[in-house]
């Protein structure tokens, strides 16, 4: 990916000062660990479990390892119901498990799975529910607990989107069987790239952490046909320090985003999400919404327009995933079984926001969102 100057992207990764790094790559070089549970692997899974207020978290190389690990994890077969509106990846971890995507239209209101549509979609085949937090919004969690009770059916939350939300005063990636995290360069925490799975028991754990090591149980011990998909002592490391700077940035999204909640609610034709119920938010995405009719011009014109201004929003989620060529062939990929989720995807601009983006840089997005027509 080359980059140009002058142009604001979607987002751009935060970084702390490379003299906080330095130190701890001398202590990498020093004692010459690199992987493999190393000490900064280790400490960085304690200090994540507790500032997130799980339980138990093993690293991973990327969050679409931790999902696709995660299935392994629970020994999930045969269907399972999913979302269309998300990152390719969260399907894609079904593939690569053999596994069947059902998927099931979204709510409205924050783009997440409609649990009303799970029950319909349910055959003696599925084994799973693997929900998405889309744009870091809690989904109706409670409910699909209570479907997959009912069921006897396994929940695994996409939490790619979630790093530090609270539902509750609880973690949100306390919800579910297990969830998975990404710490990629665009995310609100990252590790340049990495993600981890969340888990409740010590057990699990175990389990999860022998898969992602070849399955390796012991020296000479193979319990299962694992991956490799270890975080290394460099990301553990740099994610050690990206803590520390965390509430700071979160503190400067959520002042962008007050400006773009301030001078977007206004225009007529631009929808953006609601502040979800109880939950405390890691303001990850900032989606609007362009209702063609009232607004008097298309999605894809808004989006050129702002790029005619340098400015490179990104149509997440679009197209669905349900679209792509592997998928589009299922029943459940029929367009008149995803109105809302084809309604989301066609209307869709994530704006860009990151911490060190200028407030007048955001003015500026709004007054050509405003003045676009
Ligand atoms: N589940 C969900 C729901 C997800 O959203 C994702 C990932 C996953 C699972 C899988 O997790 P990982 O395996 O990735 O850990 C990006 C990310 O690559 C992807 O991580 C993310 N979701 C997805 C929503 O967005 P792209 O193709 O849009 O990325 P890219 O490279 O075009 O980056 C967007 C902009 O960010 C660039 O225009 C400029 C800026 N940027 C990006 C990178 C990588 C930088 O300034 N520096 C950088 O190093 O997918």
């Amino acid at each position: 990916m080359k980059k140009l100057n002058n142009t604001i992207y979607v987002t751009q990764p935060s970084l702390p000062e490379l003299d906080e790094f330095i130190p701890y790559l001398q202590q990498i070089w020093d004692n010459k660990i690199l992987t493999n549970n190393g000490p900064f692997h280790q400490q960085l899974e304690k200090e994540l479990a507790d500032f997130l207020g799980v339980p138990y978290i093993s690293l991973f190389a990327n969050g679409t390892l931790a999902l696709v690990t995660a299935l392994q994890v629970l020994r999930i077969t045969g269907e399972v119901i999913t979302t269309p509106y998300s990152f390719v990846a969260t399907t894609h971890s079904l593939w690569w498990n053999n596994i069947k995507p059902v998927f099931v239209d979204i709510e409205p209101e924050f783009g997440n799975i409609n649990p009303e549509k799970i029950e319909a979609a349910i055959t003696p085949k599925t084994t799973a529910i693997l929900p998405v937090h889309v744009y870091g919004n809690p989904c109706k969690v409670e409910r699909i607990q209570e479907i997959a009770d009912i069921y006897g059916l396994k929940v695994i939350y996409d939490a790619a989107h979630c790093f530090g939300v609270n539902y509750k005063e609880k973690g949100i990636c306390n919800f579910g069987d297990l969830s998975i995290l990404s710490f990629h360069a665009t995310k609100v925490f990252n590790t340049m790239e990495g993600g981890a799975i969340i888990c409740h028991d010590k057990a699990t754990k175990k389990r999860i952490d022998y898969l992602k090591n070849f399955g390796f149980a012991g020296e000479t011990t193979i319990m299962a046909p694992g991956i490799n998909s270890k975080m290394n002592e460099m990301q553990a490391a740099l994610g050690l320090v990206q803590l520390k700077h965390y509430q700071e940035n979160i503190a400067k999204r959520k002042a962008i985003v007050d400006i773009y909640r301030k001078e977007l609610t206004t225009i007529n034709g631009i929808t953006i999400l609601p502040m979800p119920e109880y939950t405390d938010s890691n303001h990850a995405y900032f989606p609007i919404f362009v209702d063609e009719k009232n607004y008097g011009m298309t999605r894809d014109q808004l989006y050129e327009r702002l790029k005619q201004n340098n400015i490179f929003g990104r149509r997440y989620f679009y197209p669905l995933i349900s679209e792509f060529p592997m998928y589009k062939e299922l029943d459940s990929a029929n367009p008149t079984n995803l109105p809302f989720a084809r309604k989301l995807a066609n209307q869709v601009i994530c704006l860009p926001l990151y911490p060190e983006i200028k407030p007048a840089c955001i003015f500026n997005i709004c007054n050509i969102i405003n003045n676009a027509k």
